[in-house]
């Protein structure tokens, strides 16, 4: 089902939180109300609405960014105004439609695209885009094309973009040989006793230790190029049309960074190919569906196609097992950790991520042969 509607009332104190930071940008007319937006394991998101003179009502995405996570925020939000900026003189220059709109920031009574909230923390707005909604799960090869499509095209739209602009918010993101090391050196740890129950997991991913490193060694042989990429290619970042299903728009844009194209079609893989939820407990419904991932690579390469090198394309099919396997050991790194990355609602939510991923990594590995020979076959046409 979609979810843009997840929405939950705010405790007073939030309320007048949203409230006072809502006031400081850009917004034209009276303050209504606020909601939180329940999405997202990282920073918190509200929804804010203004009653225009005329009874008209307007609404807008304000959103603290999680300094835990993301150590320089204003890092972060210069890589957001220098993306959102490009992409938009891009389709006010060409009139792209398709995946080729993006985020607007509104300025801040500073005149910078932020602002401090009360008790610190930056908070930034965007607008909100109506008659859309979100997908947890995909749930045809339409919406697969389409998230293939849009995330293909913000690929296409910030190839052009210096690489020196963007900076490395969070070292390392994608590494996955660094962590898996994380992922070892919280065993060694043990903080919270965890590790005598994830002995399966973790003899899974060392029977996986072998292709950690593909992808780093390929970029070391300078075989992959160094992209501006979006890096956190969820399908529920990706914004639908509630009529037509067309994808509007790629959101969450605080991970672009220098990256590879393949840890971005890999995300999209791992999170539209499986019709389960990334925290499912009953892991027979964990599956690989092999027609999703057909429909995610032509909507991807009708719109990247241009931009990629073969060296990307032959390795599309194995990107998601890649992305799987890493956020496997990303959870359960967490979960050892004693849940302080991702945010949990539950006890062991964290070892039920990490379980699905898995699973999914294992199930990927077994179509891989055959999920390269139709990529290879769709890329002739490029
Ligand atoms: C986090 O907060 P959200 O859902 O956009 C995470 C991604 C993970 C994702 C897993 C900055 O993204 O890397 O793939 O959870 N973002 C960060 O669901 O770590
Ligand atoms: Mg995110």
């Amino acid at each position: 089902m979609p979810n843009r509607t997840t929405m939950q009332a705010l405790a007073p104190e939030t309320a007048s939180l949203v409230q006072s930071i809502a006031d400081q940008f850009a917004i034209e007319g009276e303050y209504l109300m606020g909601e939180e937006v329940q999405s997202g394991h990282i920073n918190s998101t509200y929804l804010a609405t203004y009653e225009l003179k005329d009874g008209e009502r307007r609404r807008y995405i304000l959103q603290r960014i999680n300094e835990k996570v993301f150590k320089d925020p204003l890092a972060v939000m210069r890589n957001v105004e220098c993306v959102t900026s490009h992409i938009n003189w891009k389709v006010l220059r060409k009139k792209r439609d398709l995946g080729g709109q993006t985020l607007s920031l509104y300025p801040h009574k500073t005149g910078r695209f932020y602002g401090y909230g009360q008790g610190g923390g930056i908070w930034r707005c965007y607008n909100y885009f109506e008659g859309c909604q979100t997908y947890d799960v995909v749930e045809t090869t339409r919406q697969a094309y389409e998230a293939g499509h849009a995330f293909g095209a913000f690929q296409d739209l910030v190839s052009d973009l210096p690489p020196g602009e963007i900076v490395e918010t969070i070292p390392d993101f994608h590494h996955t040989r660094k962590r898996f090391e994380g992922l070892m050196q919280a065993v060694e740890e043990d903080c919270h006793g965890r590790v005598a129950g994830v002995q399966s997991e973790l003899d899974f991913i060392g029977s996986n230790e072998d292709v950690v490193d593909r992808l780093l060694d390929l970029v070391e042989k300078e075989l992959l190029p160094l992209r501006i990429t979006h890096n956190d290619t969820k399908i529920n970042n990706v914004l639908f049309d509630q009529e037509t299903d067309e994808a509007v728009c790629v959101i969450d844009l605080d991970t672009v960074m220098p990256g590879l194209s393949l840890y971005d079609f890999g995300d999209l893989v791992r999170t539209a190919t499986n019709p389960a939820a990334e925290d499912e407990r009953d892991l027979t419904k964990v599956n690989f569906r092999i027609r999703i991932f057909e429909s995610l690579v032509e909507g991807y390469l009708a719109s990247a196609g241009p931009v990629l090198t073969d060296e990307e394309v032959s390795q599309m099919a194995f990107s998601g097992r890649l992305i799987s396997l890493e956020l496997g050991m990303r959870f359960l790194t967490d979960h050892l950790n004693g849940d302080k990355y991702f945010r949990v609602t539950r006890e062991g939510q964290n070892l039920d991520r990490a379980r699905t991923q898995l699973s999914l990594a294992r199930q990927i590995a077994e179509s891989e042969e055959k999920m390269k020979a139709y990529v290879l076959q769709v890329a002739k046409a490029r």
